[in-house]
């Protein structure tokens, strides 16, 4: 990878042909034993252009990376939670130096428009800062317990072992970062595996940590696909798990931990959902306008925490659901890297494909049906047209839609609580947003509802670090919330160190 590239360092370009001559070698950290594959990866907007090719690991290697690990990780739990905070911010320091670099590949590597690309780069910053300062607080001298006189006990927290973890490729940046960051914070060593689709961004990042001082056996990158992803979680060095991705992905890995030799791994997924949004006649058409489509449509829809089914009231269903049409109609659709694109491309052809039936199927249902002609540029990509869908209830779905595919279903006001049970009959319990001026209203909501993050006439989207620590429960995942305060404890183990404080305490009273 040549940093000094001056592609790199442009973001803005107008012309995509330029990316043919921008092609990087990402090699994974461990290099032993036979090379595993290289793989080319495409940008999702022109299919034609490579971004770069990676070299994914090979079992020989999942090997290697996984008994450097358990050699490096004491040395890195015995720094201490302030040594290791302050490598976590030389290291969001370096990526705030390189923002041109990663914005260019957000937007190459995943498809992201402009502003998707900033504010992914902003949220790797800020996880990075906030477990290192989590990671000052409580990875320290601990925490003193109460005990009689004479005794003195104090809690602390380690790290794990090898932590292993798989990110998906919509934040392939934030939560690739986000997760392993955690788990560095808490003094684990970690095997990364990205997504395969995004596993050049990744590769920037292990580099600019390395560079920043994480050691190169602590933070090791591990490219792949699910069939690495198993070798990984199949080692017996392996404490513990981060994943974000779908809910049968996580239960694969679940069943893979249980049936493996080695300690009883920790697994902490943030996996799907079906997100809803309730809107009554006492919200104010505009704001429910702009907060449904930036939750529907912005990333083209592809973030877990994504508007899927938009409940809206009876008597303003008609007038709501036309402003809503109106500003579906002027999302601009297309190349990512314009600056006023809204929509761009879904990440890879199965991914189009799988919307794409499900419209389909809809059509044929006889559902109505809204769709957005795509602009001729778009063939060249992989494109999913924005669509906004009408159904009876959440139920009709019968999986997540992720992409730029808005449901809307109607309720009558006295149906409040059936739709609240309909939305905790998915199972999911992600994101949830309402938009009502009536105060008793909110209140019912968030009483029945259960989902991780509720939202109040506002989008659902875009949940800050710290502010809105993120996650769901059930079938969207096991907590604790990424960007929160219970995160860093989930990568640790607790140990309690009771002293005997009187002279005659201890070991000395059994020498005497
Ligand atoms: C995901 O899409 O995998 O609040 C989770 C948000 C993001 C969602 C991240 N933090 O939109």
């Amino acid at each position: 990878v040549d940093l000094a590239d001056p592609l790199l360092r442009r973001p803005l370009l107008a012309h995509l042909d330029e990316l043919a001559t921008l092609c990087w070698e990402a090699e994974p950290t461990a290099l032993a034993g036979e090379p595993g594959q290289a793989a080319e990866i495409r940008s999702p907007y022109d299919n034609s252009k490579v971004v770069g090719t990676i070299r994914n690991a090979s079992a020989a290697e999942v090997a290697f990376a996984a008994e450097r690990a358990a050699k490096a990780q004491p040395g890195w739990n015995a720094l201490g939670g302030a040594e290791r905070a302050a490598l976590l911010e030389k290291a969001a320091d370096a990526f705030e130096a390189h923002t041109p670099e990663f914005l260019s590949l957000c937007q190459r590597e995943a498809g992201k428009s402009l502003v998707d690309a900033v504010l992914e780069l902003r949220e790797a910053v800020d996880f990075l800062r906030y477990y290192a300062a989590e990671a000052r607080a409580h990875f320290g001298e601990g925490r003193p317990l109460p005990g009689p006189t004479g005794e003195s006990n104090r809690l602390t927290l380690h790290g794990r072992g090898v932590f292993v973890t798989i990110s998906p490729w919509n934040f392939p940046l934030a939560i690739f970062i986000g997760m392993a960051s955690a788990a560095l914070a808490a003094g684990n060593a970690v095997l990364a595996k990205p997504a395969e689709q995004t596993p050049l961004i990744a590769a920037l990042a292990v580099r600019l940590c390395h560079e920043a001082g994480i050691p190169d056996d602590v933070l090791q990158l591990v490219p792949g696909d699910g069939a690495v992803g198993a070798l990984l979680t199949a080692r017996p060095e392996v404490a513990g798990v981060a994943f974000t991705g779908s809910t049968e992905t996580a239960r694969a890995i679940n069943r893979a931990l249980a049936q493996r030799d080695g300690p009883i791994a920790a697994l902490i997924a943030e996996t799907g959902g079906q997100n809803a949004m309730i809107v009554d006649s006492s919200a104010l058409p505009e704001q429910v306008t702009r907060d449904v489509v930036a939750s529907a449509f912005q990333s083209a829809g592809q973030r877990c925490s994504a508007l899927r089914v938009l409940y809206l009231q009876d008597d303003v269903y008609d007038g709501m659901l036309e402003m809503i049409r109106g500003a579906f109609e002027a999302l601009v659709i297309g190349d990512p890297q314009a600056l006023t694109t809204d929509v761009g491309p879904v990440i890879d052809a199965e991914a189009k494909a799988a919307l794409d039936q499900h419209i389909a199927a809809m059509k044929a249902a006889g559902r109505p049906v809204w769709q957005r002609e795509l602009p001729a540029d778009c063939a060249k990509g992989t494109f999913v047209a924005p669509t906004i869908i009408e159904i009876e209830a959440i139920g009709d779905l019968s999986r997540e839609n992720f992409g730029p595919v808005l449901h809307v279903a109607r309720f009558k006001g006295d149906e409040l609580e059936a739709v609240i049970e309909a939305i905790n009959a998915t199972g999911f319990g992600l994101t949830l947003g309402l938009h009502s001026r009536i105060d008793a209203t909110r209140r019912l909501v968030e009483a029945k509802a259960r989902v991780g993050n509720f939202y109040v006439n506002r989008n659902q989207i875009g949940a800050v670090v710290e502010s809105q620590p993120f996650g769901g429960e059930g079938l969207s995942g096991t907590g604790p919330k990424a960007g929160g305060p219970h995160y860093l404890p989930r990568f640790a183990t607790e140990r309690v160190t009771c002293i005997d404080t009187t002279a005659a305490g201890g070991n000395a009273s059994l020498m005497a």
